[in-house]
């Protein structure tokens, strides 16, 4: 491990994020820049803040972007060489009108066992505090997970947040990157973001991807994943689950191709 790595790994340990810079070239954020821009087009029944992974199926560039070698290398400092993507979502703030993202714990939404995950935000524009940047709350990723609770009274991106008084909100530091550059945080630790209210033009466009590793057990009752196998051997848990109509056994199977990003449709069988 180079003594750059090392030092994020310490930094992840120690406080349950680490901020990777210059990740990904200013062509390809310029490309992302402009799919942004042409899903919140297409979508106009969605808030820019939700573009959300059921998109992803039909979408060649996401699937190119989330896969890339340079995140997936990032995602290998902190899960080892064996990873399965199984969320991504686009969030596009808009200026004055950007929504917050309340307190929460990402991994309280996601049933998976085990909790082997990490999520990597990757801006695709600067982010800074007046813009909405993400926030988070060092150290709280040694905290149990706990429910979220349903949040609706200001309208923000999750509809749910942690229970506020389990948010220490003095000690939350902003997450600033220039566009381009990567933070990776914990499944448990705390975060979010505020408004965006910017008065002048300034939106804030990150992508999330959240991975897992070796073994995999994704599922959320009556809905569809859609999970891809990004770097080598995955392992997923069956039981439930019916594989291209399939239903598989009660063990954990393996999935995945060495070296290559495939899309496996999941589909609940009760
Ligand atoms: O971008 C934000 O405001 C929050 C992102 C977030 O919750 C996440 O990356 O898990
Ligand atoms: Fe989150």
């Amino acid at each position: 491990m180079s003594v750059d790595v090392s030092e994020k790994r310490a930094q992840f340990d120690r406080d349950g994020y680490a901020i990777h810079e210059d990740v990904l070239d200013a062509g390809l954020v310029a490309e992302a820049s402009a799919h942004v821009d042409w899903l919140v087009k297409k979508h106009p029944e969605l808030r820019p803040e939700n573009l959300v992974h059921t998109l992803v199926a039909k979408d060649p560039f996401w699937v190119r972007l989330i896969s890339d070698e340079r995140l997936l290398d990032i995602a290998e400092e902190y899960l080892g060489p064996n990873i399965a993507l199984f969320a991504s979502h686009y969030i596009s703030k808009p200026p004055e009108d950007g929504q917050p993202v309340l307190w929460h714990q990402d991994g309280s939404y996601w049933p998976l066992e085990p909790m082997e995950v990490v999520t990597l935000w990757l801006a695709v524009d600067d982010s800074l505090p007046e813009n909405g940047c993400m926030r988070v709350v060092p150290g709280t990723q040694g905290m149990e997970l706990h429910e979220m609770k349903p949040s609706t009274d200001t309208p923000n991106v999750l509809n749910s947040q942690i229970d506020p008084e389990l948010v220490d909100e003095e000690r939350a530091v902003d997450i600033v990157l220039k566009a381009g550059g990567v933070s990776v945080h914990h499944p448990n630790i705390v975060h979010g973001s505020n408004p965006n209210t910017f008065a002048i033009y300034r939106r804030l466009r990150g992508l999330l991807v959240s991975l897992g590793s070796a073994r995999f057990c994704c599922g959320v009752k009556g809905s569809r994943a859609l999970m891809s196998i990004c770097r080598g051997r995955v392992m997923w848990k069956g039981s439930i689950w019916r594989f291209a109509g399939v239903r598989r056994g009660c063990r954990w199977d393996v999935g995945g191709v060495v070296g290559s990003s495939r899309q496996c449709p999941f589909e609940q069988v009760d």
